[in-house]
């Protein structure tokens, strides 16, 4: 009778919570079921013995579905021993198999009347065995698993609380080895509904990892762990062999060893998958698919490297991922220093290295000789220093030339691609002629302070001889004092000597292929009383003069004084026009003799000025080529000019452009007439100008590589110190000859100098207007003058003192602008913060890598107080000391305080508007290639790094380096 209740409130407790349904769908992903009894439709068959004991029951769940369940509930009765069997089950390979077992259990203190024979425990067992329908097994045969105890049982009161008493417990066996097993309950006297029984083993299910797929695998016995070797997924293969552990419990342990794609795919999630069209992948190494890098190309997918554009190549050792690469443009810019038989080439690197860091430089060399001007390769007697071939330095020293022999130097510029292209290399030529000695000195004739030479030509000049120089010094003084005369004629009167003094003379030649080499010294004593002495009897070397020759030479002189009168008046020129002088005196001054400069506005009739100084040119010899700029009057173009019984030369051709006032023809020509007076290789030559037809033109050599400003702007970084220095050594030179014959220039600046193919810079612009309206940089002063005034002395600003001091002045400005490669001076300032800074003290600070000499001589040259400034004369030899001690230029200048708080800060998004802004946006393909995407990626940039990527100018990488550092200061204002 008790049965009847308790029956029903087992079931009821059973039934809301538990769905066979749910209970299904949630298995854990690495659990294989063997038995599960709420999936069982029907019977679940198991055994139970005896008959009284155990009692299947069916029941329904909430959505119908029939459940199937055992209880027994003998509580009244003692002595109580009721198994109940399973079916086999197999174990299906598994070693360890879990048991897990819900059931309901009912407390015996709350069944009133129950004996103290009530239990609230049942036991486990089980039996392996090959045999899946054994009927019987005895008790002692099973193996016992455990007690189980029911964690909650209920009470009458839950029944009425309807509150839920489910247990659920989980045991496991292990090292099972036969095909299957029973399990069985055994109850002692409790009373209790087992619900459900799911019997399970564990695996590790199918895995990828590393790229290594791992299959199901079923756990071990005990804690043993299955080891298991993975295989590489599709377009993988094996970088280390890959295994993992499956432990007892269901999980992968300990993955070793991985594979990886192979090249031309990439990984994604758990495969690999190809690259796509334009990118590559080279090694299995690699993780992902790179774009192709700059010049290449991938039409297809899974390419495991990318093809050069056409052009373009990649040498063996190049890294696939590097950009392809060309061969690179020729060397420029090459400058000759001959040195009797032997001559320094140098030359700039390429303008475009092909991309690559590996150029170096081939010299082919070629002589010359004879009429027919015969070549032949120059042969193992002529050396190089210090080699021929694959020189990293652009400088080669080649010695051992014969003497008045014509050189071909043809200078290539190679990398590691240019074998493959199959153009021919990009090279530049320098010709060269070696030295032709003036031979002996024939004539002399001496008075007390006067010397009279003359000698003979070269035997076989390469070309018309277009001036001697004459160098001479007082015996054992030449170092601290030493004269240079020129002159055309192969004789020369040298005045201003001193009485009874012995002096050395060397004479060398000129040709349009430079100058020969000078002559043997000879030593020449003048006179101690006022005398004509005639040819020392104990010089051997020297021809004793004629009375005839010395007269000749007497009217020779005489006709040049008279040559050079007719177009004086105002002229203090005393020596013959064709003569020149130029004075390497520390501290002398001027020899009479050196001419003066005579302002054309001196001539009443400045037509005659004109004819006085230019040579008029039949407009026929002209050949005009093409428009190079524009100038004040009207155009500036560039052309050729070929004068009868001369060689055809470049020229550049400025002209007058039609409609024109006489006013503006006289300043036109003006500048012709201030030119034609100088004659100075650092000074622009004036050919002549053509007047007598329309337009009127100013014919002047022409300079390849045009003003110094745009020029330098172009190169930033490219030049040695001492190329920089030997430009304004050039410069300065030019303006010592300009101030020594008085004339002051007033417009100094860059943009104001050429510069011709073999770097010589020159000064121009001599206009008489330009400093009033040729010049875009002069402005109005407020005593209404126009003036440059970032270029312009204090003293010249404040009341127009337009000196050679304020040349100098300017002069110190053009070597800040050769240094900076073209930088403004003052960069943005205004003008009148200029003449404020200015006038408070400030000077412009050194520019980047300045030597501190060089900053020192600008520094003297911006001194207030105009006579402290140094002359051009000590400025010349101040740079031709540098020049010949390059250590002395290694201290470099630190950048200043107030050039940091200056210098513009960069407000820039990207790397590429950062190289923008720093006008070095050629590497943008090299920063991009080498991963610097981001401006945050070149905060830390170092020199190797950019070695690496390409940039191998000396100077741009310090450029970068520094502009680094002050996007680095500069911090928040980098909008990254
Ligand atoms: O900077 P550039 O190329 O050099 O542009 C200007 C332009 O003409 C207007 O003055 C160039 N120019 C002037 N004189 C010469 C010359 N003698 N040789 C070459 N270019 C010249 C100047």
């Amino acid at each position: 009778m008790a049965l009847l209740w308790i029956y029903p409130s087992l079931l009821f407790f059973l039934l809301p919570s538990l769905t066979p349904s749910q209970a299904l769908r949630n298995y854990p992903e690495n659990e294989v079921t063997l038995l599960d009894s709420m999936s069982a439709l029907g019977d679940l068959g198991w055994e139970a013995y005896p008959a009284e004991g155990w009692e299947e029951i069916s029941v329904m769940d909430e959505s119908n579905t029939p459940m199937r369940s055992y209880q027994v509930c003998n509580v009244m009765e003692a002595n109580q021993n009721n198994w109940l069997r399973t079916r086999h089950i197999p174990r299906d390979g598994a070693q360890r198999v879990y048991i897990e077992i819900k059931f309901t259990l009912r407390d015996c203190n709350s069944l009133p009347g129950v004996p103290g024979t009530c239990k609230e425990t049942f036991n486990m067992y089980y039996y392996e065995s090959n045999n899946p329908n054994l009927w019987f097994i005895k008790e002692s045969q099973y193996v016992k698993i455990d007690t189980i105890a029911a964690d909650e049982s209920f009470t009458q009161t839950d029944v009425g609380d309807r509150v839920m008493k489910l247990n659920t417990e989980v045991r496991d066996i292990s090292n099972l080895s036969k095909k299957g097993f029973y399990l069985a309950f055994q109850d002692v006297g409790a009373c209790i509904a087992l619900v459900s029984l799911r019997v399970f083993y564990k695996k590790c299910p199918l895995t990828v990892l590393n790229l290594a797929q791992f299959p199901d695998t079923v756990t071990g016995g005990d804690s043993a762990l299955v080891e298991v070797r993975g295989s590489c997924v599709n377009d993988s293969e094996e970088f280390e062999v890959p295994r993992m552990f499956c432990s007892a419990d269901g999980g992968w342990l300990v993955p070793i060893g991985r594979c990886v794609c192979k090249p031309g795919f990439e990984e994604h999630k758990d495969y690999c998958q190809p690259c796509r069209t334009g990118s590559y992948k080279a090694s299995a190494m690699d993780a992902y698919c790179s774009k192709c890098p700059p010049h290449s190309y991938s039409h297809q997918e899974k390419a495991s490297e990318c093809s050069c554009d056409k052009g373009y190549y990649r040498a063996d050792m190049d890294p696939r991922s590097m950009a392809c690469t060309r061969p690179p443009s020729a060397p420029e810019n090459p400058i000759s220093t001959l040195n009797e038989t032997s001559v320094t080439l140098e030359w700039s690197p390429p303008r475009d290295t092909g991309g690559r860091g590996d150029v170096a430089y081939n010299v082919h060399c070629k002589k010359c000789s004879g009429e027919g001007r015969e070549c032949s390769p120059c042969g193992s007697g002529v050396h190089f220093i210090p080699r021929q071939f694959g020189l990293s330095l652009a400088k080669v020293q080649v010695t051992d030339l014969l003497s008045n022999t014509n050189y071909t130097f043809s200078i290539e510029a190679v990398n590691g691609v240019s074998d493959l292209s199959p153009n021919p290399k990009q090279l530049v030529v320098v010709n060269i002629t070696t030295g032709q000695t003036v031979s002996v000195i024939l004539k002399e004739r001496k008075s007390k302070d006067s010397i009279t030479l003359a000698w003979q030509g070269p035997d076989r000049p390469n070309g018309a001889i277009v001036e001697y120089e004459v160098i001479y010094y007082e015996k054992n003084q030449r170092d601290q004092n030493y004269t240079v005369l020129k002159t055309k004629a192969n004789v020369m009167t040298v005045e201003g000597l001193k009485p009874g003094t012995t002096y050395v003379f060397r004479v060398r030649a000129r040709t349009d292929g430079g100058y020969g080499s000078y002559g043997g010294e000879i030593e020449l004593e003048t006179s101690h009383e006022d005398m004509l002495a005639i040819g020392d009897p104990n010089q051997s070397t020297i021809l004793a003069v004629s009375i005839a020759g010395g007269i000749v030479l007497l009217i020779f002189l005489v006709a040049c004084f008279v040559v050079s009168g007719r177009h004086c008046g105002y002229i203090k020129a005393k020596q013959d026009p064709d003569e020149e002088k130029m004075q390497f005196q520390h501290g002398r001054v001027k020899l009479p003799g050196s001419r003066t400069y005579i302002h054309p506005h001196t001539y009443e009739d400045p037509n005659q000025a004109v004819r006085d100084f230019a040579k008029e040119i039949d407009a026929s010899n002209i050949r005009i080529e093409r428009v190079i700029g524009a100038g004040e009057f009207g155009e500036v173009c560039s052309g050729r000019l070929k004068l009868p019984s001369k060689r055809e030369i470049y020229v550049a051709i400025k002209s007058l452009k039609a409609g024109y006032s006489e006013k503006q023809r006289r300043d036109f020509l003006s500048e012709a007439s201030i030119m034609g007076q100088f004659d100075h290789p650092n000074i622009i030559r004036l050919e002549g100008v053509v007047t007598r037809c329309k337009p009127v033109m100013i014919i002047t050599e022409y300079m390849e590589n045009g003003s110094l400003d745009t020029f330098l702007k172009k190169h930033d970084g490219q030049f040695t110190v001492i190329q920089l220095v030997g430009m304004m050594r050039g410069i300065a030179s030019g303006m010592k000859y300009l101030s020594d014959m008085n004339y002051v220039h007033r417009d100094l600046a860059a943009r104001n100098i050429l510069v011709n193919s073999n770097l010589v810079c020159k000064v121009s612009d001599f206009g008489l207007s330009r400093v009033l309206e040729d010049d875009p940089e002069a402005a109005y002063t407020t005593r209404g003058g126009k003036i440059p005034i970032r270029w312009t002395a204090p003293e010249a600003i404040a009341y127009r003192k337009f000196t050679s001091a304020s040349d100098v002045w300017s002069y110190g400005i053009v070597m800040w602008e050769v240094i900076s490669y073209g930088e403004r001076p003052y960069w943005e300032m205004s003008n009148q913060d200029v003449i404020k800074a200015i006038d408070e003290g400030y000077r412009l600070p050194p520019p980047m890598d300045c030597p501190v000499v060089l900053h020192q001589l600008m520094l003297d040259c911006w001194e207030k107080s105009r006579s402290d400034r140094p002359k051009f004369g000590h400025i010349v030899n101040t740079l031709d000391k540098l020049i010949r001690n390059p250590n002395s230029l290694k201290q470099l200048a630190n950048i200043s305080v107030w050039e940091d708080a200056t210098t513009p800060e960069l407000s820039v998004n990207t790397v590429e508007e950062w190289l923008d802004a720093i006008k070095l946006g050629q590497y943008k393909d090299n920063f991009a290639t080498a991963g610097y995407v981001t401006l945050d990626s070149i905060l830390y940039i170092s020199i190797n790094e950019l070695r690496k990527m390409g940039v191998t100018l000396v100077g741009h990488q310090k450029k970068i380096l520094s502009s680094v550092q002050s996007l680095q200061a500069q911090g928040t204002h980098v909008h990254v």
